[in-house]
């Protein structure tokens, strides 16, 4: 170990979008071996860790990770460890011979929302000049793709929260809609017990009693899939109320005629019958949400997940806009991001609609800008592509339009994409697939090449977390010799492939870079530098870079800005002033509550609703290989309620098959009054026989393209009979 690695570091926990600041020491006793300390000045999480973050670097270890390179010589046969020069021409040879025979639109990319910023904005180059492909997308598309295209629609801009979270505190009432915070982003839950004890209100809407619900002052748990409706109650209940905030809607928004006619269509007993909220409840919930001086909506993934979940946080919006809480202090609408970078993963170029600095492919200006900064012809840049589930679903098919090799980088959708068993068939089905992970996941099992990547803790780069603060890695520990970073990986096969230049792998150099590319465009980070991230705890986007233009939103909001500052300060609160649309206002949308695509029947007759625990992370790739997290939650399982269970004979433990249109997954029952009667859930983070994706719908919502993962219709029943 170097001089310069032996000491302290201060970084982020690998996962999720809290990012919560932490110390890694090196371990005398352990060589290479590191512990975690708090780093209590760090404002996001004050020193709190979970379990996950704190068992992080566990996944370091020689032991549980990969640390060569695996290839598979014989199509039949198994992966066998190979050289990084034997590995990387392979793929090279099998992305470049699939170009040549099928088209550039036959290979096609698969990212994730853990990549740093820098990677996935490398990601995003690579595929769209090296392979000249449009067929690029991430799981963050399985994430919170419907809240960006909602939060876009109404206010011009998607950044998961407009205000920092140390806000949450100090406003009037949070409605907390689709989120278990308390399991998925643990200290984050010090922010609303702040609230309530600053006099504030809590409501949680989940069809689950769970540990958050449990914090709540009220608890409304709808039936999976009825959000748009409850939200849309809510509305119609403000208007008949007298509780809209005229003057705001006259002044700062613009489509409240219609959206206001829709929500009147929602009544309450309509409201009730479709939710199954009883209408005391609703009326509750206005009067908590309206009294106080300022309130926050807050969705996470329970209302996205929805082949509606567009529409959904669209009603959710409108319910702040009508009342006027977004764009004023302490109020607004804001989406609870999920990955590490979920937030900063979308900005940046690996989805199939977008360029760096959330700039639009199809936009011919944004084509040219960042052409610019790539040195090429924007001509030479491809249109959009599919959307995840659609990318998937495409691979291994014999059509003209069918995707034939993949690089997979940072996921593993053969655990967590839906209709899972159907994406593992067609993964199978390729001619060529590579994969790049820091552990052998279910996917990289399927690979031809397994390229050995650097983690978190061994490597430097920025990510944005969901407060829109961006964040730097700091590397603590030299990686494994057999590991390379996976700017390394994209650097290495731009070469293979006739790009000498353009891809570098110092992450500072890349960000300078995307610096340049995301410069005037919405997600504009070219004020900011690996440096004043050091120094300020992060900036939070948009920052450009300075001379800060006289009039712009960010420049006014700072009294003591003189338009010479030096820097431009970063814009922790959106929307104060104006909203990011063309008229400055923000936009209503007049939807209304349409069924999930898959509704019980008489032989699907129960609700089936996915999700997290506290001591697993996704796909589990990397938590189920630390013991303290596996003995925690050691496998899959069905919360049943006790009438269920009592109809169905079935008793704690007891193996429960549940079936839907797609397939069938078999874990013990857990039974449990927090659960509505009427539905099943089941947590994801597991392959085998308790994959929980072998039930879900890939049903897509048609805006987001996000699959419905949060209902769909199943069949339960005793496995052992
Ligand atoms: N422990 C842990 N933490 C994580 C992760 C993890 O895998 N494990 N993943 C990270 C990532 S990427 C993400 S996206 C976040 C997700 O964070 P959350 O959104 O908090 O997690 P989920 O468990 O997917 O869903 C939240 C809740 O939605 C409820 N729900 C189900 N159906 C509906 C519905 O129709 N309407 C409503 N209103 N609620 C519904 C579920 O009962 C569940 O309690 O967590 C991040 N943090
Ligand atoms: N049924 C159901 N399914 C779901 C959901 C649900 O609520 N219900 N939620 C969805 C959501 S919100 C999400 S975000 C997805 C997530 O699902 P996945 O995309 O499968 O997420 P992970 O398990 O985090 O997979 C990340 C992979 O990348 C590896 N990795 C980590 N860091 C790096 C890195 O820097 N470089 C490289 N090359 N690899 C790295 C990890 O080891 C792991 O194998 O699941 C979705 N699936
Ligand atoms: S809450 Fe999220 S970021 Fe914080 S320690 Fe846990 S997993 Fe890591
Ligand atoms: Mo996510």
């Amino acid at each position: 170990m170097t001089a310069e690695t032996a000491a302290a570091t201060d970084t982020h926990c690998p996962y999720c979008a809290l990012q919560c600041g932490m110390r890694l020491r090196p371990l005398p006793t352990a060589p290479g071996g590191l512990e975690v300390e708090e780093r209590t000045a760090f404002p996001v999480n004050r020193g709190a860790l979970c379990g996950k973050g704190r068992t992080a670097p566990e996944v370091l270890a020689g032991g549980v990770r990969l640390t060569e390179p695996l290839v598979r010589r014989d199509r039949s046969g198994e992966l066998e460890p190979a050289t990084w020069d034997e590995a990387l021409d392979r793929i090279a040879a099998g992305l470049k011979s699939t170009r040549e025979t099928h088209g550039p639109d036959a290979v096609g990319v698969f990212g994730g929302g853990g990549l740093t910023n820098e990677k996935a904005y490398t990601l995003g180059k690579f595929t769209r000049l090296v392979l000249g492909s449009s067929q690029i997308d991430y799981n963050g598309r399985f994430c919170m793709s419907s809240a960006a295209a909602a939060g876009t629609r109404a206010f011009g801009l998607d950044r998961g929260l407009p205000f920092p979270l140390a806000d949450i505190p100090r406003t009037g009432c949070v409605i907390l809609v689709g989120s278990n915070l308390a399991e998925t982003m643990p200290p984050a839950l010090r922010y609303f017990t702040e609230l309530r004890e600053n006099g504030g209100t809590l409501i949680v809407v989940d069809p689950r009693r769970t540990r958050t619900a449990e914090q709540a002052d009220l608890h409304l748990a709808p039936r999976p899939g009825t959000d748009l409706a409850l939200a849309l109650g809510l509305l119609h209940l403000v208007v008949a109320e007298g509780r809209v905030d005229e003057a705001f809607v006259a002044e700062r928004t613009t489509g409240w005629e219609q959206a206001r006619a829709a929500a009147m269509a929602h009544w309450p007993e309509l409201v009730e019958r479709v939710t199954g909220v009883p209408v005391p409840q609703l009326r509750a919930a206005v009067r908590m949400f309206c009294e106080p001086e300022a309130a926050m909506v807050l969705t996470a993934r329970g209302p996205e997940q929805q082949s509606k979940g567009t529409d959904t946080v669209g009603a959710w919006i409108n319910l702040c806009l009508a009342t006027g809480r977004a764009g004023r202090p302490l109020s607004g609408y804001g989406c609870l991001t999920g990955q590490g970078n979920g937030q900063g993963g979308r900005e940046h170029g690996q989805k199939a609609d977008q360029l760096p600095g959330y700039r639009m492919l199809a936009d011919q200006a944004a084509r040219e800008h960042v052409a610019g900064v790539w040195g090429v012809d924007p001509e030479v840049l491809p249109g959009p592509g599919r959307s995840a589930y659609e990318l998937l679903d495409a691979l291994g098919r014999d059509t003209p339009d069918g995707v034939r090799a993949l690089l997979l980088m940072a996921s593993n959708p053969v655990v967590s994409a839906p209709r899972a068993a159907h994406v593992e068939e067609r993964l199978r089905a390729l001619d060529f697939l590579a994969v790049c992970d820091v552990v052998l996941s279910e996917s990289a099992r399927l690979a031809d090449v397994v390229l050995p990547v650097t983690q978190w803790a061994e490597e430097t780069g920025t990510l944005t977390n969901l407060e829109g603060r961006v964040l730097l890695r700091r590397k603590a520990v030299e990686p494994p010799a057999g590991c390379r970073s996976d700017l390394a990986v994209l650097n290495a096969l731009a070469a293979r492939l006739g790009w000498e230049k353009g891809f570098p792998t110092d992450p500072e150099e890349v960000f300078d870079e995307l610096r340049r590319a995301s410069a005037g465009g919405k997600a504009d980070y070219s004020g900011i530098t690996y440096r004043r991230i050091a120094d300020e705890d992060g900036v939070f986007w948009p920052c450009p870079e300075p001379p800060v233009p006289a009039g712009t939103a960010a420049a006014d909001d700072d009294p003591s800005n003189d338009h010479s500052a030096p820097v431009h300060p970063g814009t922790p609160r959106l929307f104060l002033d104006r909203f990011a649309t063309p008229d400055g206002r923000a936009r209503f949308m007049p939807v209304s509550h349409r069924p999930s695509a898959e509704e019980p029947t008489a032989d699907y007759p129960v609700y089936l609703t996915t999700g997290r625990v506290l001591a697993q992370y996704q796909s589990g790739a990397q938590t189920r290989r630390v013991g303290e997290l596996n003995a925690a939650a050691p496998g899959p399982f069905v919360q049943l309620h006790p009438r269920l269970a009592e109809r169905l004979g079935a008793a704690e433990g007891d193996r429960l098959a549940v079936i839907s249109r797609r397939g069938r997954a078999v874990a013990p029952a857990r039974i449990s009054t927090d659960i509505r009667p009427d539905t099943v859930f089941m947590p994801f983070h597991w392959p085998g026989e308790g994959r929980a994706n072998n039930l879900t719908n890939p049903a897509l919502d048609p805006t987001s393209r996000m699959p419905e993962f949060k209902v769909c219709a199943v069949r339960v029943e005793l496995a052992d009979q």
